[in-house]
């Protein structure tokens, strides 16, 4: 089930995402991974603050001002709180959007626009100066239904008309990377129905391997209103089944804030949900050598839109559908 009407490079942000298979699937088949880990960043962040607040407490006890060397190394960098690797190492920051200002950076986002791009899911067409705001420290993208109007691409109106408007940006042109730890915060619209979908995921910088998915694609979370207890982690692959989606990652309130994140190495992804890790998965693709194609720059790509399929928008949709992210951060 292909979201990208036309191919060839008019999905040129790094947004041309396919739906996965396992919304017809039985939720729960999932295996229980990366048990041994699950904890580990949680962990270290509360190890952190502890750290912090008893670097603190004994230099107001000595009379001393906060700001040190100490308190600085246990704040961690330009990412937050100090995550640890596997191996006792430090994650260092490589990207860090807290949408703290007034309008999107552009010099570390482009907005999604179909007349440019050619990309659209659905029945969402993204416009220009529509769907994307920042304010209150938040990316808000929205979803809002329209008088049907014709959504126009570089070929003209060929896409036909659309009855929404979606909100999406994407780090291409800007920034992309590979391997390395990739985390947002942020919360889904609050509608339980079909029709709205969504999230946070990674697209190839340049599709070395071919069209999709051969080039790949990496959903660190993805949002389905249909079946909104869940958020779903991907990989998307030549060969790639549905045991390359996570089925067991349960999220209580999914429109309330979590965090979602992969640790992306050369033999394995780890995706952890509030510091959780609830899907690992290594790849095998049929025409490659792993860790092709895994082994390239991949772009980020915020998107909050209509569903298709069994997840396709009925008039049960309210009007108005706000997805907000309150950071994105990588590390190397
Ligand atoms: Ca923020």
């Amino acid at each position: 089930m292909g979201s990208v009407v036309l191919e060839g490079g008019y999905d040129r942000l790094g947004d041309g995402h396919h739906t996965p298979f396992f919304l017809s699937s039985k939720a729960g088949a999932g295996r229980p991974a990366g048990e041994g880990k699950r904890y580990s960043v949680m962990r270290l962040r509360d190890l952190g603050r502890a750290r912090t607040l008893a670097a603190v407490t004994l230099m107001l006890s000595l009379g001393a001002v906060p700001g040190t060397q100490e308190s600085a190394e246990a704040v961690g960098d330009a990412c937050g709180a100090t995550v640890l690797k596997a191996d006792g190492t430090a994650w260092a920051c490589t990207f860090v959007d807290t949408f703290d200002g007034l309008k999107l950076n552009p010099a570390k986002w482009a907005v999604q626009d179909t007349a440019t791009t050619g990309f659209r899911v659905g029945d969402t067409c993204f416009k220009a100066g529509q769907g994307v705001t920042v304010g209150g420290g938040t990316l808000r993208l929205t979803v809002q239904r329209r008088t049907p109007f014709s959504c126009q691409s570089l070929l003209g109106d060929l896409l036909g008309k659309a009855s929404y408007t979606g909100g999406a940006v994407s780090s291409w042109g800007r920034f992309d990377k590979a391997y390395g730890r990739f985390e947002t915060r942020m919360k889904f619209p609050a509608y339980t129905g079909p029709g709205l979908h969504g999230g946070f995921w990674m697209n190839p910088k340049v599709r070395t391997y071919g069209l999709w998915p051969a080039s790949g694609e990496i959903d660190v979370a993805e949002f389905f209103s249909g079946v909104s207890q869940n958020i779903y982690p991907s990989l998307h692959y030549t060969g790639s089944t549905r045991n390359d989606s996570g089925f067991n990652c349960p999220v209580s309130r999914v429109d309330q804030f979590h965090t979602y994140a992969v640790e992306w190495s050369p033999t394995q992804m780890d995706f952890s949900y509030d510091g959780q890790v609830c899907f690992s998965r290594t790849w095998a693709p049929l025409d490659l050598l792993a860790p092709a194609p895994f082994d390239r720059s991949f772009v980020l790509a915020l998107t909050a839109s209509t569903g298709m399929g069994t997840n396709a928008p009925t008039s049960a949709v309210p009007n108005a559908n706000v997805t907000q992210v309150d950071y994105v951060k990588v590390w190397s």
